[in-house]
């Protein structure tokens, strides 16, 4: 069994872990006090992936980290509760007040040890551990720079685990000015330590809940729960019996053609609303599923661009629900003939996809896809003149100094970040010709 460990930091990463243990929970028929009620071997059949077993009792293989109590507090008194393992808390005294280098150097550095000691405990109690699904924001002090931290950590003591994050975007106008701080340091850091970052970007989300669900002003919630059912989605070939590799290490091989570039797009259909009780239509034929999918209106993106603007490497695509082999070929000949100019020519066969016989409980089927390729540049470029506005000012640069950072830090992330925008801009189509660029690519090769 390939197990998976995840770490969920920061008010945010905990909330959507939350509601991603809430999905996959219900996915896998166990109650909300660790139980198995369902009749299927196939919801078993692979479940060790991402939960811990006791002879009765099944538990998130999960740990749950935050430097303010409050959000970790919470959780012991929901109705996860007896879900968790109470070992695998850890908080500390005083968030980070959206400083970044709190999390990173100070504050963060405190608790790091004892993150480091539950993540191996629980790297031995795996037989064959896969490798680490991080949660977290990279707006906030403590999912960014905390989570930072950890990443590099991890990173070190695991090299050869695989290291995947799913990292929430600030918004366009964001809650907190420093946020296109937090985010550019959080994102030079995954640039060298991660293997896949899945982004999630809230004004998508938002939009999402408003557009496709109807409602009129979506709580941070509802958001959670558009975001865990893609991610539930996209992990399902992992948790389940599937026609695609259930390895992440196999798909990235496949999503990452340069390693520098492993920052994904997510796009699901369909999405719910929590309180829907009865399951959506179970009608869904695969094209159907397949043409919504790549639907702009179902990617996690906030550019709303449709697919065939973007500069696509490759795709990898799950469908969940009763769908043979030669259904979803067909499916796919069609939209390669359709989408044919969205994916670069240079790479054969990049569109890979797969079934997964055991469909959602409430939609009945579900498509779910991780998109490499040139989408990410839009918030990216718009994180980076945000940060330049501010730096140029040297604007609130004093809280992040007073904990020991450097303003070439500064200039480095910043330069990092405009670095990953030329690289994913579709007119940069000779980025990594050896001669111009041989290299730097070679650099960033050893690096990750
Ligand atoms: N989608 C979603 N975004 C959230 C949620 N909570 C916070 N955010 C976003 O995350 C960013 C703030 O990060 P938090 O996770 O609250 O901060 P933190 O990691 O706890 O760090 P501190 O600053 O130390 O509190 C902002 O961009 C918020 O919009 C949530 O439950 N869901
Ligand atoms: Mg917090």
């Amino acid at each position: 069994m390939r197990e998976v460990i995840s770490l969920q930091i920061g008010q945010c990463g905990n909330m959507i872990g939350s509601a991603f243990w809430r999905e996959i929970a219900e996915d896998h028929s166990i109650d909300l006090e660790g139980n198995y009620y369902g009749k299927s071997d196939k919801e078993l059949a692979k479940i060790d992936s991402y939960f811990s077993t006791t002879d009765t009792k099944f538990f998130p293989r999960a740990i749950m980290i935050d430097l303010e109590p409050q959000t970790l507090d919470e959780m012991r008194c929901s109705d996860l509760k007896k879900m968790y393992r109470t070992d695998k808390f850890i908080s500390g005294h005083s968030g980070t007040e959206n400083n970044w280098a709190k999390g990173y150097y100070t504050l963060g550095a405190e608790i790091k040890d004892l993150v480091m000691e539950t993540v191996r405990s629980s790297a031995e109690e795996c037989e064959h551990l896969e490798g680490f699904q991080i949660c977290h924001s990279l707006g906030g002090g403590t999912g960014s720079g905390l989570g930072s931290l950890i990443i590099n950590s991890v990173r070190e003591e695991f090299p050869d685990k695989i290291l995947e994050t799913f990292s929430v975007t600030p918004s366009k106008n964001p809650e907190i000015a420093v946020e296109p701080y937090n985010a550019t340091f959080s994102v030079n850091k995954l640039v060298e330590n991660a293997d896949s970052c899945i982004m999630l970007d809230n004004d998508a989300l938002y939009k999402i809940c408003q557009e496709n669900l109807g409602m009129e002003a979506p709580t941070y919630s509802d958001l959670n729960n558009v975001a865990s059912s893609a991610i539930a989605g996209i992990t399902s070939p992992i948790r389940f019996p599937s026609t695609l590799n259930s390895s992440w290490r196999k798909v990235c091989m496949n999503l990452v053609p340069f390693p520098r570039l492993h920052f994904f797009t997510i796009s699901h259909m369909p999405f719910y609303k929590q309180q829907q009780e009865k399951p959506e239509n179970s009608e869904w034929k695969i094209l159907d599923l397949f043409q919504r999918m790549v639907n702009p209106n179902n990617l996690i993106i906030s550019s709303g661009h449709d697919l065939c603007s973007q500069r696509i490497y490759s795709a990898a695509a799950i469908f969940r629900g009763n769908y043979s082999s030669k259904e979803l070929n067909d499916a796919l000949d069609e939209i390669h003939n359709e989408k044919s100019g969205c994916f670069v020519e240079w790479i054969p066969d990049n569109f890979l996809c797969g079934t997964c016989e055991v469909p959602p409980k409430r939609s009945l089927a579900s498509a779910s896809s991780i998109i490499s390729g040139s989408c990410v540049k839009d918030t990216y470029l718009r994180l980076s003149e945000q940060f330049t506005d501010l730096f140029r000012q040297k604007a609130y640069t004093h809280w992040y100094t007073e904990e020991g950072m450097d303003l070439m830090e500064f200039t480095e992330a910043e330069s990092n970040m405009n670095d990953l925008v030329s690289e994913y801009s579709p007119c940069c189509c000779c980025c990594y010709d050896e001669e111009e660029y041989g290299e730097e690519y070679d650099e960033g090769e050893e690096g990750s």
